[in-house]
């Protein structure tokens, strides 16, 4: 459509955009109790970080608070989030994480 925008009066969308989907942050978040080798694993399991990120990002964690463990589409964050506090409790850890729309 060279020649015509894609959106008409009051920004009414005319032609179905084939868009970016919007991606979201998995947000890892701190606690007192969960091991740090245990987030350094789960960092590896199920965000394929090597030794070293996992480690780096974990220790980000541990001193601001929370931070990105991965960036993905809805669907695939969503499950990530759910293996993630799954895995968390079935041993038995706090650990938990959380879905955030990028900006
Ligand atoms: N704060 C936890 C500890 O000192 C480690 C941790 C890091 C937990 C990142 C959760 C997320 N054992």
């Amino acid at each position: 459509y060279p020649f015509s925008s894609p959106e008409g009066e009051a920004g009414v969308q005319l032609v179905p955009k084939l868009d970016t989907p919007k991606m979201y942050k998995v947000i890892l978040l701190n606690d007192d109790y969960t091991p740090m080798d245990f987030v350094v694993l789960v960092l590896r399991r199920f965000f394929a970080k090597t030794e070293e990120q996992a480690t780096q990002i974990m220790l980000d964690v541990h001193k601001k608070g929370a931070g990105i463990a991965g960036v993905f589409s809805l669907e695939i964050a969503e499950m990530k989030v759910m293996q993630v506090n799954q895995f968390a409790q079935l041993n038995q850890y706090p650990l938990k994480s959380t879905l955030e729309e990028e900006a």
